[in-house]
């Protein structure tokens, strides 16, 4: 059982709706732990080499666009099978396609306002959150409830 981190964004149209308590609860509540919280408007550079994998798609101008259309709120969250487990919470890319239940099944409607971002690997969640926080921002602390999670 490998502890990985996951980096979790709230996209510029999550903020603006004020969904931010709705989305961090949901994590809060399902037993991860948050290591990293801020808000924090986003540069053109960083959301480009946030997306770099994407660049050569059509959406690619749009997409950075949206990210840098207004503040972010970027966050770090550790656990157990956090990454994967993120990804089912945040649902499928097309907020339409997206399970009920799910972030984007529940509170979106379209692919380019999906309202939150979440790695897609352990290793992307060590890159994203590296490239995301500085080394200061990053909080170690022990849960009360450690033992009430986890056997
Ligand atoms: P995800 O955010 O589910 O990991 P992704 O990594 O494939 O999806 O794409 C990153 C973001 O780019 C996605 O959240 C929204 C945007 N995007 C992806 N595919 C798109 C498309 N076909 N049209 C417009 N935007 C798209
Ligand atoms: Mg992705």
């Amino acid at each position: 059982e490998q502890v990985e981190q996951s980096y979790i964004m709230i996209k510029p149209d999550g903020v603006q709706r004020g969904l931010v308590g709705d989305i961090i609860s949901r994590f809060e509540k399902k037993g991860f732990k948050l290591i990293g919280l801020k808000i924090f408007q986003c540069p053109k550079e960083l959301a480009e080499e946030h997306y770099k994998d994407l660049q050569s798609k059509p959406f690619f101008p749009k997409l950075i666009e949206y990210i840098t259309s207004g503040p972010v709120v970027c966050m770090a969250w550790e656990g157990v099978g956090v990454v994967a487990s993120a990804r089912k919470l945040i649902g499928a890319t097309n907020p339409l396609q997206a399970e009920p239940g799910t972030i984007r099944g529940d509170l979106a409607v379209q692919t380019g306002r999906n309202v939150v971002h979440g790695s897609d690997s352990p290793e992307n969640g060590k890159r994203e959150i590296a490239l995301w926080f500085e080394e200061g921002e990053l909080v170690p602390w022990t849960p009360v409830q450690e033992p009430w999670l986890r056997e």
